[in-house]
């Protein structure tokens, strides 16, 4: 049940290297193969060791806007969800539907997984292309949204890689 006096989750901004952070669960920014790349994905593949490679093979690859979930092997976060980002196109080929899909059905999985703290990165703004002035938002208003239907999670970080999305994520969180 909701109701007013409930705690409501926590949406904040930071930036750092995502596969340090010691959360319940860490988000990858993927591609439908699983099976490892570059950015984001390469950093956690690495920092995660070779078990990781080993599950991934096992998940017959995700699709665009959908989520799979692994453990955290040997990183500090106990899960990691992969998610796989629309390549930005323009804007004309239902980009941003997939981009709030990749959040929601992240957050669908880590409640299922009953974690509290969730960390995500910049999910598509990096090799995929897309906008960070227009993913920001609806990153932001997609987890919102998420989050009053699993309301076990306490805590969404946007793990930005660079000072720019820091202080878009920041100045957007802020203003509410
Ligand atoms: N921690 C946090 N954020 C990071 C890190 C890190 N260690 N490294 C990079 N970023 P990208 P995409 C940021 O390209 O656009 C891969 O090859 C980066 O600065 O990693 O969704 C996959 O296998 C950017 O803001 O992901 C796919 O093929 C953000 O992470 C493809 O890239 C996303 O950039 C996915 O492309």
């Amino acid at each position: 049940m909701h109701n007013a006096s409930q705690p409501r989750a926590t949406l904040r901004a930071l930036q750092a290297d995502i596969t340090t952070l010691p959360v319940d669960a860490i988000v990858n920014a993927a591609n439908t193969s699983l099976l490892g790349g570059g950015g984001v994905d390469g950093a956690i593949h690495r920092a995660a060791g070779a078990e990781l490679l080993a599950v991934c093979r096992t998940l017959n690859g995700c699709q665009t806007g959908d989520a799979k979930i692994t453990a955290g092997f040997r990183l500090p976060a106990r899960h990691i969800i992969h998610t796989v980002g629309p390549i930005w196109r323009g804007g004309k080929a239902n980009e941003a539907a997939l981009l709030a899909a990749c959040y929601r059905r992240s957050l669908e999985l880590a409640a299922d997984a009953k974690a509290k703290t969730v960390a995500f990165p910049c999910i598509s703004t990096g090799v995929y292309g897309y906008p960070p002035e227009l993913a920001a938002p609806l990153a932001i208003n997609s987890a919102r949204d998420a989050l009053k239907e699993f309301s076990g999670i306490q805590e969404v970080l946007f793990c930005c890689f660079s000072r720019e999305d820091f202080e878009l994520y920041a100045r957007l969180l802020a203003q509410g």
